[in-house]
C-alpha cells in the first residue's frame, strides 16, 4: 500500500518484503493442519475483504493521525501494526448474529462489524450525531452487535461472558468475542469473567492481545512467566496461539475457537502475538521508542502486517495493480468518511444533553 512518511512508523516507510519472513507467513499456516485445512477453502473474495479490512483500518488510523497534526483532534488511540489482531478475528465471525467488544486498539473491529466510518470519527468530533451523541470517544453499536467499551480495562470480559450466557440461556448458537490487552489480563475482572465463562462453559472467544507493552509498562514488568502459553491451561479452558500479524492465522483460530463455541464445547482463549508500532496514543510515540530497544521496533516493523499479506496475495495471484485498485477504493470510502464527519461539526450537542440517557426515563 500506498506509505505515509509523516505519518507510518518509520520501520515503515521504505519497508521491503523479507523473504525469509514473507515464507515464514506462509509456513506459519501450513504447519498446522487444522488451519491449513480452512484456510485453503477460503475464498478469493473473502481473501480480499480482509486485505480491504486492513487497508480500512490502517488508512482510519492514519487519518486520525493527520487530525492530529492538523490540529482537528488533539489526541488518537491507533492500533498501527495490530490490524491483523482484529480484523481477522472479526471476519471470521458470523456478522449481524455474533458480539463483539472492542477495546480501544480494536477500533477496526466497528467497522469490520458495518458501522460507518464516519461515525467512528464523528465519535472523536464529539458530534451531536456521533455514536454517544458527543459523550464518548469510545464507540459501539448495539445493532451492528458492537458493545461500546467502558474505559475501565478487563471489564469488557465479564460483559462478554454475561452475554454469552445469555446465548446458553437461550439455546442461540451465537458467540461473544473480546479482546483482553496483554497489561488488561492483570485485572480482576478479567479474571473473574474468564473463570466464569470457563465454569460455565460460555460459548466466549477472549483474545489475548499480547502486543508486549501496558501503556508505559513492558510486558517484562508486569508479567513474570515472559508468555501467555499457560494462561488457558491456568482456567481449564481451551486455548490456541496465533500470529497477531497474520490475519490468516487470527482468522483460522477465531474460525476454530467459535465452531467449538457454537458446538458448545464451551469458551476459548486465543493469544496473539504483536507488537504496538506507536505509543499507547498519539501523544506519547516517543516515548513509547525510549521504552523499548530499536531493534524490536526493526523487528517488528518487517512483519508488517499489510505488507506481509499483500506478498502473500502476490504470490496468491494477484497483481499489484489489482491491490492497488482495492486500496483506492478504501481511500475513497475514508475520504468520504472523512467529509461526512467533518461536515457534522456543524451539529454540535447542547451541554444539558449529557444527562440525557443516563438514567431510566431520561432522568
Ligand atoms: C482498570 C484500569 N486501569 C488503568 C487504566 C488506564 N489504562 C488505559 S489503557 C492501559 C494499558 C492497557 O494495556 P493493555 O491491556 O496491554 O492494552 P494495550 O493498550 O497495550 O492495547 C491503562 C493502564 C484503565 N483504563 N482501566
Ligand atoms: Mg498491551
Amino acid at each position: 500500500m500506498k506509505r505515509f512518511p509523516a505519518f507510518d512508523p518509520p520501520e515503515y516507510v521504505d519497508w521491503k518484503p523479507d523473504p525469509a519472513l514473507v515464507r515464514a507467513f506462509r509456513s506459519t499456516i501450513e504447519a498446522n493442519p487444522e488451519r491449513a485445512a480452512i484456510v485453503s477453502g477460503l475464498s478469493r473474495d473473502t481473501k480480499l475483504e480482509l486485505y480491504r479490512g486492513l487497508l480500512r483500518a490502517r488508512l482510519h488510523d492514519i487519518e486520525l493521525k493527520r487530525w492530529v497534526r492538523t490540529g482537528v483532534i488533539s489526541k488518537a488511540w491507533l492500533g498501527t501494526g495490530e490490524e491483523a489482531t482484529t480484523v481477522g478475528p472479526v471476519q471470521a465471525l458470523e456478522r449481524g448474529r455474533d458480539i463483539v467488544a472492542p477495546m480501544i486498539r480494536n477500533a477496526a473491529a466497528c467497522c469490520e462489524m458495518g458501522m460507518p466510518i464516519a461515525d467512528m470519527l464523528r465519535a472523536y468530533l464529539a458530534t451531536a450525531d456521533s455514536p454517544s451523541a458527543g459523550r464518548d470517544l469510545h464507540v459501539g453499536s448495539f445493532s451492528h452487535g458492537v458493545l461500546q467499551p467502558i474505559s475501565h480495562v478487563g471489564d469488557m470480559v465479564p460483559v462478554i461472558a454475561g452475554i454469552a450466557l445469555t446465548f446458553k440461556m437461550k439455546g442461540e448458537r451465537r458467540v461473544a468475542l473480546t479482546w483482553v490487552g496483554d497489561g488488561s489480563t492483570k485485572s480482576a475482572a478479567a479474571h473473574e469473567g474468564t473463570n466464569f465463562a470457563a465454569v460455565q462453559h460460555l460459548p466466549a472467544i477472549f483474545i489475548v492481545q499480547n502486543n508486549l507493552v501496558a501503556l508505559g509498562t513492558r510486558l517484562d514488568q508486569h508479567h513474570l512467566p515472559g508468555t501467555f502459553q499457560d494462561w488457558a491451561a491456568s482456567y481449564g479452558v481451551w486455548g490456541l496461539a496465533c500470529d497477531g500479524n497474520n490475519v490468516l492465522d487470527a482468522w483460522a483460530a477465531t474460525r476454530l475457537a467459535a465452531a467449538r463455541c457454537r458446538a458448545g464445547q464451551g469458551p476459548a482463549l486465543l493469544v496473539a502475538e504483536t507488537f504496538r508500532m506507536g505509543g499507547h496514543a498519539t501523544h506519547d510515540e516517543r516515548e513509547a521508542r525510549e521504552t523499548f530497544p530499536a531493534n524490536l521496533f526493526s523487528a517488528w516493523g518487517k512483519r508488517d502486517p499489510i505488507g506481509q499479506y499483500e506478498e502473500y496475495l502476490k504470490e496468491a495471484g494477484w497483481s499489484g495493480q489489482e491491490l492497488e485498485a482495492v486500496e483506492a477504493g478504501v481511500t475513497a470510502e475514508i475520504e468520504r468518511a472523512e467529509q461526512e464527519a467533518l461536515a457534522s461539526r456543524e451539529k454540535m450537542p447542547a451541554g444539558e444533553t449529557a444527562l440525557l440517557g443516563v438514567y431510566a426515563n431520561g432522568r
